[in-house]
């Protein structure tokens, strides 16, 4: 039983906590410090811990993203999600108002931003959030409920308790949308084409606490069954939601008249490109609900609504011919090349395809007339294939059978993308590209190795993998094309002090796919030496906060291949030391994974845990097979009975304080 002042205060943390998100991530007007509020979160988890039946649906730390989902179900919705007819001139509106009054007679409209984003439907029961469902075909979506309570800007906690379905956009902001491909890059992972696509990826994604990193924010802007509240306007709609705490745009504005609709459109056309969300046009509603019935629907869209698109500045060329990138993990991206064209100020002469699905979506082929505009302002980007200009000369995209550079074998992965890789594991263009991760700041802080010089070493034949960079001498330097005396001690210099890098640059430098500067460090904490690390398996990687299974597969097959094992004796043998970042003698419980069960007298689940943790041992929460001890405390739970039917030994908290002595001495 949780003692009556405990519920209490957890829920008024509850609260204090869902009220500072809504400052922040809705109304951006925070009234607390970061600080302050990391302590009210702190202090709701240690409760949560101690009392688990405090975890309820609604509970903020419920954002941070639950455990591993195993896929979507498919969700009917209680009314179809339907898409809207789009119009680009302004006659095409002036058409739209015309029809609208000849079948209801004069009307107002509410003309809102069009989100450039991902359709969700939201379901409330007494005031909670139950589920969150993709527009998926329009009748049917999927249950991406775990994913979506990760957005802060969605309340899980309606002000009343009332049943309530609201539909609106998620979407990914620029900002962060620009910084993650870069980073995406960096990691060798494919590029996505537009925040769009980064946000449906991202909904879409098994493992909710990656989803809770990728800043995905919401605008609600429907209500569903409106009777049901007394709401007899969208205007109204819109004014509910945001007394339902939902995010709700602030540019909405009441129109009067057609010409106030398009006076609007041609003010976004402009100011969009101040907003921190892409748009991509106007949404034009008729305000009255009542008219909204009357005007019905189309076989296809409602008649009483309509999307009036932004035209972008577009310029038309050729595709002359499409190149292959080969990337350091061997992801290749099509690059189109064009007849060069000028574009808002700069000349244009290529654009990146992104991956091979984009090429077949939107079926470019070279010799294809296209459009170009540019995303966001700054990315040129194709937006549409003339096809009626095709002449059956034009060439479809294929992805390449061969590696562009060194003409060994592709294969196809699965992830968010199906990327197309070179699996040559000597790939030059791989080397080259993993060559520049490898002495980079962030790793190995190698100096004086740039691009030119790391291509001309591979060229010549003296560095086939990473590793051999430290058997460079000076003999090998001397032979290199515009490579002095000085260079060569400089280089010679850098190279020795790179074998005192420690285990996290060592890591970031292998270049193992999806592994970035952030999980090199959180590895570099748990695994004391390269050997630990290489030994590891994907339950024990997957218990650690932040690791998903996608990552864990690629660690485990990465220190798996011949070639890594090949690397990382050639690193040891050149005296390559990667100290770990942990105290050697504070790691007695290395290798082991622990979980608790019931209440334990020293300790809440937070200190256990990170006891645990800074005796090097893993604590998790799920029990597995591959947990070593189960630590149990007053008033187990079904745990118990799990390590039991597993073969996991359990242990009391006396007994396990005793095993941490003894191996400490
Ligand atoms: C789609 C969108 C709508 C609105 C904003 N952004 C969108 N992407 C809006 O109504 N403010 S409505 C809509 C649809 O009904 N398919």
């Amino acid at each position: 039983m949780v003692p009556e002042n405990i519920k209490e205060e957890a829920q008024r943390l509850r609260d204090e906590i869902e009220y500072h998100n809504y400052r922040y991530y809705v109304l951006s007007t925070p009234v607390i410090s970061d600080e302050e509020y990391d302590r009210l979160m702190k202090r709701l988890l240690e409760l949560e811990e101690k009392y688990p039946e405090l975890k309820t649906p609604d509970s903020p730390t419920q954002r941070v993203g639950e455990s591993h989902v195993e896929g979507f179900e498919t969700v009917e919705h209680t009314e179809p999600m339907l898409s809207l007819d789009n119009t680009y001139s302004e006659m095409d509106i002036r058409n739209f108002d015309e029809r609208v009054k000849k079948l209801v007679g004069q009307v107002v409209y509410v003309a809102e931003l069009k989100i450039d984003g991902v359709s969700i439907a939201l379901r409330y029961k007494d005031g909670i959030l139950v589920q969150a469902i993709t527009r998926g075909d329009g009748l049917r979506g999927d249950d991406i409920t775990v994913n979506v309570k990760t957005i802060r800007s969605v309340p899980l906690k309606l002000p009343e308790p009332i049943d309530l379905e609201v539909r609106g956009e998620i979407f990914m902001p620029v900002n962060f949308f620009e910084k993650f491909n870069v980073q995406r890059e960096e990691e060798g992972l494919p590029m996505f084409a537009n925040p769009r696509n980064a946000t449906a990826g991202t909904l879409h994604l098994l493992d909710p606490t990656i989803v809770s990193q990728r800043k995905l924010d919401s605008f609600m802007y429907y209500v569903v069954k409106p009777q049901q509240y007394g709401l007899k306007t969208q205007w109204e709609a819109l004014k509910f939601l945001e007394s339902m705490k939902f995010k709700v745009n602030p540019h909405s504005r009441l129109c009067e008249s057609v010409n106030e609709v398009i006076t609007y459109w041609r003010e976004w056309t402009e100011r969009r490109k101040g907003l921190e969300y892409w748009i991509d046009g106007i949404v034009v509603k008729v305000n009255d609900f009542e008219k909204q019935n009357e005007l019905g629907m189309t076989a296809k869209s409602p008649r009483w609504v309509i999307a009036f698109k932004f035209p972008a500045q577009q310029v038309r060329t050729k595709i002359l011919n499409v190149a292959y990138q080969v990337g350091r993990t061997g992801v290749i991206t099509p690059v189109a090349e064009f007849e060069p064209v000028e574009l808002e100020g700069t000349v244009i002469k290529r654009a990146s395809l992104h991956n091979f699905d984009y090429v077949s979506e939107k079926d470019i082929r070279i010799g294809d007339y296209v459009l170009i505009e540019k995303a966001g302002g700054i990315i040129p980007q194709i937006s549409y294939v003339i096809t009626d200009l095709r002449d059956d000369d034009e060439i479809p995209i294929e992805p390449p059978e061969k590696c562009p550079v060194c003409g060994g074998p592709v294969g196809k992965q699965s992830g968010e993308y199906v990327a197309y890789e070179c699996q040559n594991p000597f790939c030059q263009a791989k080397l080259k590209r993993h060559l520049e991760v490898f002495v980079s700041r962030q790793a190995l802080n190698i100096q004086g190795l740039g691009p030119k010089l790391i291509s001309k070493l591979v060229n010549a034949g003296f560095v086939k993998d990473i590793a051999d960079l430290f058997y460079l001498d000076v003999y090998m330097l001397s032979q290199i094309d515009g490579v002095g005396p000085k260079m060569i001690s400089n280089l010679l210099t850098e190279i020795e002090k790179a074998k005192n890098a420690s285990l996290d640059r060592l890591i970031i430098g292998l270049g193992i796919p999806g592994v970035g500067e952030k999980t090199a460090k959180v590895l570099a904490k748990k695994y004391t030496t390269i050997d630990d690390l290489s030994n590891t398996q994907v339950d024990d990687l997957m218990q650690i906060e932040g690791i998903g299974e996608e990552v864990a597969n690629s660690i485990v097959s990465y220190f798996n291949s011949d070639k890594a094992r090949e690397i990382i004796k050639k690193l040891k043998q050149a005296g390559v030391k990667a100290e770990s970042i942990v105290k050697e003698e504070n790691n007695i419980l290395s290798g082991l994974t622990f979980c608790v069960t019931g209440t334990l007298k020293q300790f809440s689940r937070e200190e256990i845990k990170n006891y645990i943790e800074s005796l090097g041992g893993h604590f998790t929460d799920n029990l597995t097979k591959k947990t070593n001890y189960l630590i149990v405390g007053d008033n187990p739970g079904s745990k118990l009975d799990k390590a039991v039917k597993f073969g996991v030994t359990t242990i009391g908290e006396e007994e396990f304080l005793k095993m941490t002595k003894e191996r400490g001495t």
